[in-house]
Order: C-alpha cells, then sequence, then structure tokens
C-alpha cells in the first residue's frame, strides 16, 4: 500500500504554488464569466477505469524491458491501481482481461478489490490467441471462422467472460476480435461478417440483465488485408443488429492515419450507438501510447464532443470511459497518472468551452471566431484546476511526485522481487 503520509507530505511541498496558480486561473475563468466551483463539479464526474493488462511493463514483438517490481499476479495488480486511485481519485474500476487476468476465484478477487475501494467495469475477452487447454485453434479467426466447432468454443469463452464479470460485478463486455485474413481471396468478405453477427447474437442473447455489449473495431492487425470488424461502420452495423443493449466502443489508436475521430464520435452519438472508450495515443498505428501524449488537440476535440453531448442529453449520455495503453518505456503505473491527469485536462478545457458563443458563430458561419471559441478553452492552462479536484478528494496535487517520494516501487522491487530496471525515488 501507498503510505498515506507520502501524499500529505508531498501536497505540503506544493500547496503554495498551487494556491497561487488556482488564484489566477479562477480570477482569469472570472472574467470570462466562468465560475470554478461549477467547472470542478462537473469535473469531478469524469472517472476513468484501469486495464488490468497495463499494470505490467508491455512489450514489442522484438522484445521487453521489464521493470523491477511488476506485479506478479492479478492481486498484485489490483494493489497497484488502488495506487493510482489513491493518488488520482478517478480511477475506481478496473477492467479484466480474461484469461490474461483470470482469478482462480472471483469472489476472492472482488472481495480483495472491494476492500481497496474498487470495482469492475467491463470485462474483455479474447479470442485473439490460442490458449493452452483449448481445442481448436484461432489461426484463421474465431467468430468469423469458417468451422462451427471453432465458433462454437469461442461463444462459450465469451459466455464465460461474462460468467466471471457477473461475479465481479461487471456490468458489460468488450468484445474485440482480430478476425480477418491477410491476402485477398484468403475469406470470402461478406460471409465472414454475417458469420461474426450470427455469434455475436448468440453472445447478445445471454446477456444478463443490465449488462450492454460493446463491439470494439481496428482497421488492421493481427489481419493485414481485411479485418472483419476493421471501422465504425462495421461496427455500427453490429451493434444495429444485435439491439438496444449492444454500442460501440471507440479505442484511439484504431483508426487509420488522419482519421477524423472526434466525428466518428460525433456519427455514433448521432446514432445513440457511442458505448464506451478505449483510451491511449498513437503517432503510427494502434501503439498504446499514454492518452494525450501525441496528439493532445485531438483528444480535446473528442471530449469537446463528449461534453457537448452530455448538455444535449443529460444523465442519459453515460459512455463508459476505459484506458487501453501498453507500457514498454515508462514505469506503468507512472504512465497510468500521466494518462489520467491527460485526459482529465481535455475534459476540463472541453467544459470550459462557451457553448452559447460557439453555436452562435457556428450560426452565422463565422469561421475564425468559432475556431478562437474553442481556442481559447484549449489553449487554457487547467493544471491547477485539475491538481485541485484532485486535492479535495484527498488525492494528490502532483500524482507523480507523490509517487516518487513514496518509495512504492522501491518497495515493490524489494517485497515482489522481481528484477529490472526501476526509476530514480526523486525526480
Ligand atoms: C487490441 C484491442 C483490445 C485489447 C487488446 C489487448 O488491439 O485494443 O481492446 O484488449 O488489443
Ligand atoms: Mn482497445
Ligand atoms: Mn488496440
Amino acid at each position: 500500500m501507498l503510505d498515506p503520509d507520502a501524499i500529505r507530505t508531498a501536497n505540503q511541498t506544493h500547496a503554495e504554488p498551487h494556491r497561487r496558480d488556482l488564484e489566477a486561473l479562477a480570477e482569469q475563468l472570472h472574467r470570462r464569466g466562468i465560475d470554478v466551483d461549477s467547472i470542478l463539479e462537473r469535473l469531478q464526474t469524469f472517472d476513468v477505469a484501469v486495464p488490468s493488462w497495463a499494470l505490467g511493463t508491455g512489450g514489442t514483438r522484438f522484445g521487453r524491458f521489464p521493470i523491477g517490481g511488476e506485479p506478479r499476479d492479478v492481486y498484485e495488480k489490483m494493489d497497484d491501481i488502488a495506487v493510482i486511485q489513491r493518488l488520482t481519485q478517478t480511477t475506481p474500476r478496473v477492467s479484466l482481461h480474461i484469461p490474461w487476468d483470470e482469478p482462480d476465484d472471483p469472489k476472492a478477487l472482488k472481495a480483495h478489490a472491494a476492500e481497496l475501494g474498487l470495482g469492475f467495469d467491463a470485462v474483455n475477452s479474447n479470442t485473439f490467441q490460442d490458449q493452452a487447454e483449448q481445442h481448436h485453434s484461432y489461426k484463421f479467426g474465431s467468430f468469423c471462422h469458417t468451422d462451427a466447432a471453432v465458433r462454437d468454443q469461442a461463444v462459450a469463452h465469451n459466455l464465460h467472460v461474462i460468467e466471471v464479470g457477473r461475479t465481479l460485478g461487471s456490468e458489460s463486455i468488450t468484445i474485440w476480435l482480430a478476425d480477418g485474413s491477410s491476402y485477398p481471396g484468403q475469406m470470402h468478405l461478406r460471409r465472414s461478417f454475417e458469420r461474426t453477427l450470427a455469434c455475436l447474437e448468440r453472445v447478445y442473447a445471454v446477456l444478463p440483465e443490465g449488462w450492454r455489449l460493446f463491439t470494439e473495431h481496428k482497421p488492421y492487425e493481427p489481419a493485414f488485408y481485411a479485418t472483419v470488424v476493421q471501422d465504425w461502420g462495421s461496427s455500427l452495423l453490429l451493434a444495429q443488429a444485435l439491439g438496444e443493449r449492444a454500442a460501440c466502443l471507440v479505442d484511439l489508436g484504431h483508426h487509420l492515419p488522419n482519421t477524423n475521430i472526434e466525428l466518428v464520435v460525433a456519427r455514433l452519438i448521432s446514432a445513440g450507438k457511442l458505448g464506451g472508450f478505449h483510451f491511449n495515443d498513437a503517432k503510427y498505428g494502434d501503439d498504446d501510447l499514454t492518452a494525450g501524449s501525441i496528439r493532445p488537440f485531438q483528444l480535446f476535440l473528442v471530449m469537446n464532443e463528449l461534453v457537448d453531448a452530455a448538455r444535449e442529453l443529460g444523465p442519459a449520455f453515460a459512455p463508459a470511459y476505459m484506458i487501453d495503453q501498453s507500457h514498454n518505456l515508462k514505469d506503468p503505473i507512472e504512465a497510468l497518472l500521466m494518462t489520467v491527469d491527460n485526459l482529465q485536462r481535455a475534459y476540463a478545457k472541453a467544459l470550459l468551452v462557451d457553448r452559447d458563443a460557439l453555436d452562435h458563430y457556428q450560426e452565422r458561419n463565422d469561421v475564425v471566431m468559432a475556431e478562437q471559441t474553442l481556442r481559447a478553452a484549449y489553449e487554457t492552462d487547467v493544471r491547477s484546476l485539475v491538481a485541485a479536484l484532485r486535492e479535495r478528494q484527498g488525492g494528490a496535487l502532483d500524482p507523480t511526485a507523490a509517487f516518487r517520494a513514496s518509495g512504492y516501487r522501491q518497495q515493490t522491487a524489494r517485497t515482489r522481487n522481481r528484477a529490472g530496471y526501476v526509476p530514480p525515488q526523486s525526480l
């Protein structure tokens, strides 16, 4: 566990400069007719789930470079997520990957999580790899496979994942399918999609009461010629065919270069089918980098669509916010702390957009003033606002500084007895 004094001590160190920054920001926002407290109140409603698979060091197909003190099992992953929650007060739920992080005893894991103040978000199935005790191979697909026995096995796996999720208290399942082909002619393009839908229908038919099913698209990798659920259009067709409790999940890294992701988000909102997000960032492909690290303006524009939709649709508009990242270089805890901070900053900036002014300029086709209205929000330095929210809730003014000063990683490097690089304790 994180030393409880660590946050308090670190906050004392940062208190004075923080107070001054916040005061200056409040004064500036006041001049713009914005009340800091009402923004803080709305910002507080934003939280995001941490993926169980993001706590260990990731790798590429060329190698993996572990860090010292990595979690050894799903219980230790929970402990690390609890540290992130303590520091940020914004990550109360975990999204579990099965079988990667399948608990031997889901009830015991649920109890462990509850002790740490954590709950569970969407469970994720995996039919993109073969498992040791499995009868049939997914080499040529799972839900799209030509052989009914393979499809049955993949459906059964998803039903099992739902069962585990039910015990844990999850209320949704995310299905990402690697299914596709790498060569022209390999797969019948229409029939493979129809078979996939038929399998999804079988899973959808047994969704527990109150559950939702998310379909996640991705253009390529591992399939390099044709992926079955390759874009938001295919994902939408599936979600619409399945029914009301199915919706689309947008992973920010799952788009071809130059795709206007905020436009995809807007379309899915209009269709009533935006189910949720996998937040991350990317430069080239599905890079799984820290959200907001490469294209912070794009992240802001996505958040802008969400805040705008929330204004019109009210509490009924509640997409599931989740992170999906892989940490090859950074300490995973530090990367996730940065991610949460970047997400909150982008959301806070979206809350600052003067929507009446934007509507007005859009109606008048005043291109320059409409753009400037967005930029005025985007260019506001909201770091002290996000820090203030964290502090109010008992979190850290500067999560990375508090985490480093706590010595948590040095401690886990000893107790978990795992060799590898350990980041320095100081900044
Ligand atoms: C996929 C996709 C899924 C994630 C796996 C690990 O590219 O993003 O959401 O569960 O990777
Ligand atoms: Mn994803
Ligand atoms: Mn991905």
